[in-house]
């Protein structure tokens, strides 16, 4: 469950199969809601290969302007759905003295999506963790340290897995290098989907 000193945590298949599915249909009726839109990065205006939508009071926000935190769906001007009982408790489970997250992040990857190495710093208060939640195809995720260029380390995520980066590593730089198709039947059309909990304020 520990991955290293700094303080990275991995749970291997803590969802069952039931779960996950049951967490895969709360994610359908909320973005019915608040459709999956395609960010893109600040200054550069390129899109992103990932699709990503949010739940819970903000959503994290990648478009021209920068990073950010916001209310409203960038498309369609609406709050964002609640997050859903069958994630939040994850983070109940898991975090129990830590305060409740206020943002949910959804990122959908195809067959080719890949995330590049980022920092998740948004957020006011890098004390309380960043819980995270695989779900269909296996993914390669890379995880370094708190500084660009430094070693890292990769591992397989798959179906089912969480993953909690606290302490030092709440600031370690990751990403997603590839996506393993059809490793998972969890997702009629494939791909991956990961969620990330966050206390935004
Ligand atoms: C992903 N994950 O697994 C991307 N961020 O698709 C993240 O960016 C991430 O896994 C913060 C904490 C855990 C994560
Ligand atoms: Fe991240």
């Amino acid at each position: 469950m520990q991955i290293r000193p700094g303080g990275a945590e991995l749970y291997s298949d803590y969802l069952s199969v039931t779960e996950q599915t049951e967490i895969v249909e709360a994610i359908r009726t909320c973005t019915q809601r608040a459709p999956l839109y395609t960010p893109t990065m600040p200054r550069t205006g390129k899109s992103m290969s990932v699709r990503m939508t949010n739940f819970g009071k903000l959503g994290w926000m990648s478009d021209q302007k920068g990073y950010r935190y916001q209310a409203e769906h960038p498309t369609t001007g609406e709050s964002w759905p609640t997050i859903p009982d069958a994630i939040l408790n994850i983070w109940r489970d898991l975090l129990p003295d830590q305060p409740e997250p206020d943002a949910c992040l959804i990122n959908y990857y195809s067959e080719t999506a890949r995330m590049s190495l980022h920092q998740d710093r948004d957020e006011q208060d890098f004390s309380v963790p960043v819980l995270s939640i695989s779900l269909g195809d296996t993914a390669l995720f890379r995880l370094g340290g708190t500084k660009r260029g430094g070693k890292t380390q990769s591992f397989k995520l798959r179906s089912g897995d969480v993953m909690l980066l606290k302490g030092e590593d709440r600031l370690a730089y990751h990403g997603i290098d590839r996506i393993y198709p059809g490793t998972s039947s969890l997702l009629k059309q494939g791909g991956r989907i990961n969620i990330t909990l966050r206390k935004a304020l």
